[in-house]
């Protein structure tokens, strides 16, 4: 009796304590290792917000999956903007949290187009790894290269996915060769197509030395119907016909043959990348390859902050702002700052340092954020990204920790190429007009410019096109605002490292901190400027 009263004792005083005492280290380092943080990066159009939609389905999060057709019927968890609904592509990178196996998997979909890569290279810096797709009947492409560039300096490992087998694709050598041509990293094949387009079977995993035969459903919504079984089997001999089972007895030889085996730690210091092969939007290979990403990709690594290297289980917790995103929700029309947890465990309600500001601010709306939806969470780990209603104090490359002044260096800032002058299309600037620019600006959609203090024509500036025209798309659709836009001629941005002026005929206006900015039509500009300027120092981006 005197024993269990003790324990009943014991147990008040354990529901007693704040949560964070309740969380031993070895909970804490338990979290942080079944967590994986990813990006999905590729060519526009390779079938990244295809493959997240059906990792989803597979994960079990979504029940039927949704599909990128262009038009009003598109309806993948992260394309959830209406734009991106219209046009069938992805304008601006989304996040996603599922579970699968005990393991928790935040999946960052980045938008391919150039025109919005600074989101890409952003949410890059938020992530542990990287899933390559390529299409496998085109192969590496202009963007794939410029993005796997960014991995490479970053030190994030990737793991390849070949998608579209469904369709004629190339032969699965020469892919492989030319990733390693192209990409100098060596591809490993951890699975093989067993046909392509009409005759695309399914996968064979060379390590398991099993078979995955995939039937087709109509409509692809739910889960392929799939059998293991035998590569030498009869069955898959006669279905195939003997000349095309041969070849494939035959290649897999030689894979084995001249391809060398799979270490993960080389993968994991991004000296190979293991390759997988499938059809995101029929589910071929789909629930393999969300087994293998978890059984291989890194948990949560330490991050370079300006302290030093900060590991994920430190007590102390830091978090970064990779990205802001207004009018998310129709009903709330607020702002969200999506934070990576870099180390630390994070409560709701807790009060964190703003190094920035200097100040302290108390957090007590954390969410965990399912493409445009959100819930309210109580706790967060690293690796984790949530989201934080923005009182307009956060923004991108911003931290927060519980003291330190930890800062993230050379967070991607891209220098514009293109500007215009905007104008409200019904002649006065109101409160939402200005609303819009600023939070549109907050949010990276363009960066906003003056040409002297007091003018009230903002200059809007952008590295693509397409960024102007999602700028006036949101205007008009989530502030009421159509904007007219008068383009100005510049294609060059040059902070001014020093008080000296050009000495030539150059316009100079000022960023949203009021920093002087000089603007080129060309390089030729830039340099002539240079000569004719004793002292001249013109930065690509602005000092930190
Ligand atoms: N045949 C085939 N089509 C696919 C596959 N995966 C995606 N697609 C189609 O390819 C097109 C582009 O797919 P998305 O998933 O939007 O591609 P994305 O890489 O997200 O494109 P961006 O975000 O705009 O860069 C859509 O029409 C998809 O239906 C696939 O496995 N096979
Ligand atoms: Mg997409």
């Amino acid at each position: 009796m005197t024993t269990r009263r003790a324990d009943l004792a014991s147990a008040l005083v354990f529901l007693w304590l704040p949560n964070e005492s309740r969380r031993s280290m070895s909970d804490i380092i338990q979290e942080i290792g079944r967590r994986r943080t990813v990006a999905i990066i590729s060519h526009p159009d390779a079938g990244k917000t295809t493959l997240t939609e059906k990792l989803l389905l597979y994960s079990g999060a979504i029940h039927q999956a949704g599909a990128v057709t262009g038009g009003k019927h598109s309806s993948t968890t992260s394309d959830w903007m209406e734009i991106e609904q219209q046009r069938g592509i992805s304008v601006s990178s989304s996040a996603m949290r599922v579970e699968y196996d005990g393991h928790l998997l935040n999946i960052l979909d980045t938008p391919g187009h150039q025109d919005f890569s600074e989101d890409t290279y952003r949410t890059l810096m938020a992530v542990d790894s990287a899933i390559m797709l390529l299409d496998a009947g085109r192969g590496v492409q202009e963007q794939t290269i410029k993005l796997f560039k960014v991995c490479r300096d970053r030190g994030i490992p990737i793991i390849t996915f070949m998608n579209k087998l469904d369709r004629p694709a190339r032969n699965p050598l020469e892919l492989l060769d030319e990733v390693e041509q192209v990409l100098g990293i060596t591809a490993i094949p951890r699975t093989w197509p067993i046909g392509d387009g009409q005759d695309f079977r399914g996968i064979y995993d060379r390590d398991a030395e099993q078979f995955y035969e995939f039937e087709r459903t109509v409509g692809n919504k739910y889960k392929a119907p799939m059998k293991v079984g035998d590569i030498r089997s009869e069955h898959l001999r006669s279905s195939l016909g003997p000349m095309m089972h041969d070849k494939l007895l035959e290649d897999l030889e030689f894979v084995d043959h001249v391809i060398p085996a799979f270490d993960r730690d080389e993968y994991l210091h991004e000296r190979c990348t293991p390759v997988y092969w499938g059809s995101a939007i029929t589910n071929f290979g789909l629930e393999h390859f969300l087994q293998q990403l978890l059984q291989l990709a890194p948990a949560p690594q330490a991050f370079d902050m300006s302290t030093g290297s900060v590991k994920p289980e430190s007590s102390e917790f830091t978090g970064f702002v990779y990205k802001v995103q207004a009018n998310m929700n129709k009903a709330h029309r607020d702002r969200i700052s999506f934070v990576r947890i870099v180390s630390g465990r994070f409560e709701r309600g807790m009060t964190a340092f703003h190094p920035r500001s200097g100040k302290e601010t108390k957090l007590n709306y954390p969410f965990q954020i399912f493409g445009r939806d959100r819930e309210i969470i109580d706790e967060a780990f690293p690796g984790d990204v949530i989201g934080l209603t923005n009182p307009g104090l956060f923004r991108v490359g911003d931290t927060i920790t519980t003291k330190s002044d930890a800062t993230i260096p050379n967070f991607p800032r891209f220098a514009p190429e293109i500007y215009a002058k905007v104008f409200p299309a019904m002649g006065s600037f109101s409160k939402s007009f200005r609303k819009g620019i600023d939070q549109l600006a907050e949010e990276g959609v363009v960066q906003i410019f003056t040409e002297s203090d007091g003018n009230p024509v903002p200059l809007v500036a952008a590295v693509g096109e397409l960024q102007l025209e999602l700028f006036a798309w949101r205007m008009e659709n989530e502030y009421n605002e159509k904007v007219k836009l008068e383009r100005l001629p510049y294609t060059r941005t040059r902070w001014l490292g020093s008080e000296v002026r050009p000495a030539t005929a150059v316009p100079i206006i000022f960023d949203d901190q009021q920093r002087p900015v000089a603007v080129f039509k060309n390089e030729w500009e830039i340099n002539y400027a240079l000569e004719r300027t004793k002292d001249l120092i013109l930065n690509e981006k602005p000092d930190a």
